[in-house]
């Protein structure tokens, strides 16, 4: 075990100098979250919510400790079993390594150091196993060195790998927008009745992405190339986009992962520059009709030209969120939004590249998976009062929830208790028709067990349909319904 994480170690500090993404422990990571079927993903997802990384990284962790305490009860009469190990495991690592769209093959010396340092260390350590009971404290004090020098090389590496001041970066930025977002009118949300609050504190913004270490990135470093099927090739620095006219803008991101009633949709206002002005002035030429773009860890994500570029898209190369530059995990320095499109579809975030494409030549990241290429999202509500299988008194009570039709606007929302008519609910005041709506509804409620549910109506007079569809592989769909029970003195 003590070999195991030298070896871990010495990868990590080596890929610190050269490309913190080569780590070999982050770089199997990141392998294993490409190569997770979906449903396995998914499940992850759901069991874990936000921390799924986490879990990964300790699942990792367990089963090298595994392998290490195996192959060392292997290695009694022999140092080979030991020494194979680690020499697989880096085998592992350079194959990752090379795997990984974000390293170039010079960057597996990294996997390489932990490879020849597992190796070196495991055999060291095996030669000074105690025959006897007097050998035993020499080995006790060569394994306490090894393990103390895995230790300095894991925090070295890691405060290597963090040395690009990238907070300091963000700290340095002050954004403000010329136009900014519309003042949010009191009765946009019913929080007081169970709703969100109509804005999300970016902190409590939902976040959905692959990487599992966030990319760092400093926006005096970042350049964006926007290249491909257009006239004019540009390369765009921060300051090129701080130079320009800045938008703010009230915006709803989804993601597709949600089931019905899911929890990955939040509200903020983001201030950034206007993606369509920016592919005028590179000039799209005729026949391209998607936008791939790419983010500093290898994701990739295609965009159909046509939502970017309709009147009134409100499209954005986005670099702040509610006043502040953009958080590292929600894309600093710079993300996409498009409104109207899910997140993978539409919300790089980290981006550093953009080509000009077709949808017949490229297929991005979720495309390669199984995931629709075209995601429009779809209308949708949820009751987020009563919480399912709640206790709540008999009588009046109000019923509250969420609704989105974005960029088409929700026009109503209905309710129904118990399979009885649908009667309509009070809409908070609409901000814009790219943000959520929230809902309210007084209902009268019989001792017993109850069953409520929602379903919105948006502005073409599309009625959210009541049949079922998975997440995959464009978006789920189906009635949410929350069953609860009203009792005396709950
Ligand atoms: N670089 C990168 N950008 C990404 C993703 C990702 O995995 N990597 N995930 C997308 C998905 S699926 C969603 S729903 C949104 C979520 O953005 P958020 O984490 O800021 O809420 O980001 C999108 N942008
Ligand atoms: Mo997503």
């Amino acid at each position: 075990m003590v070999s195991v994480a030298a070896a871990l170690a010495a990868g990590h500090l080596v890929a610190a100098l050269v490309n913190p993404l080569a780590s070999p422990f982050l770089a199997v990571g990141n392998t294993a979250i490409d190569l997770t079927p979906h449903p396995v993903k998914d499940f992850a997802i759901r069991t874990f919510g936000e921390n799924d990384k986490l879990v990964l990284l300790a699942g990792m962790a367990v089963v090298l400790a595994g392998l290490g305490v195996l192959a060392g009860l292997l290695s009694r009469r022999s140092p080979w079993p030991g020494m194979a190990l680690a020499a697989l495991l880096g085998l592992l690592g350079v194959a990752a390594v090379l795997a990984r769209p974000t390293t170039t093959a010079w960057a597996v010396i990294a996997p390489l150091a932990s490879l020849l340092v597992g190796v070196a260390a495991f055999r060291w350590l095996w030669s000074q196993a105690p025959v006897e009971v007097p050998g035993r404290r020499r080995f006790l004090v060569s394994t306490a060195a090894i393990a103390a020098g895995a230790g300095v090389a894991a925090v070295g590496g890691q405060l290597l790998a963090g040395r690009v001041d990238v907070e300091a970066s963000r700290r340095g930025i002050r954004l403000q927008p010329q136009e900014t977002a519309p003042e949010i009118p009191v009765n946009a949300d019913f929080a007081r009745e169970g709703t969100p609050t109509f804005m999300t504190r970016n902190e409590n913004f939902y976040r959905i992405d692959t990487a599992l270490s966030v990319p760092r990135l400093r926006a005096e470093d970042w350049r964006l190339r926007i290249h491909g099927m257009v006239d004019n090739e540009m390369v765009l620095t921060y300051d090129d986009l701080l130079r320009r006219p800045l938008v703010e803008k009230t915006i709803t991101l989804v993601c597709v992962s949600n089931e019905v009633g899911g929890p990955y949709i939040s509200t903020s206002n983001f201030i950034g520059v206007s993606l369509p002005d920016l592919l005028r002035e590179a000039g799209v030429r005729e026949g391209s009709d998607q936008l791939a773009t790419r983010s500093a860890d290898g994701w990739t994500c295609g965009t159909p030209v046509a939502s970017i570029m309709a009147p009134d898209s409100n499209a954005l190369l986005a670099i702040g969120m509610n006043g502040e530059p953009l958080p590292l995990e929600h894309g600093f320095p710079v993300r996409m939004v498009v409104p109207g499109l899910y997140g993978y579809v539409s919300a790089t975030k980290w981006l550093v590249d953009a080509e000009l494409t077709t949808f017949d030549a490229f297929d991005p990241y979720w495309a390669q998976r199984g995931w629709g290429k075209k995601a429009p999202v779809k209308t949708m509500s949820r009751v987020d009062r009563p919480k399912p299988f709640e206790r709540v008194p008999p009588g009046k009570f109000v019923a509250a929830g969420i609704a989105w039709a974005q960029h088409t606007g929700v026009d109503r929302v209905e309710v129904r208790v118990d399979g009885g008519p649908w009667q309509q609910a009070t809409l908070s005041t609409e901000v814009n028709i790219d943000t959520w709506r929230m809902w309210r509804v007084e209902l009268d409620l019989n001792e017993g067990n109850h069953t409520v549910e929602c379903r919105a109506t948006d502005r073409k007079g599309y009625t959210q349909t009541a049949d079922r569809a998975a997440p995959v592989p464009d978006g789920a769909t189906g009635i949410h319904a929350i069953v609860f029970t009203a009792v005396k003195n709950p």
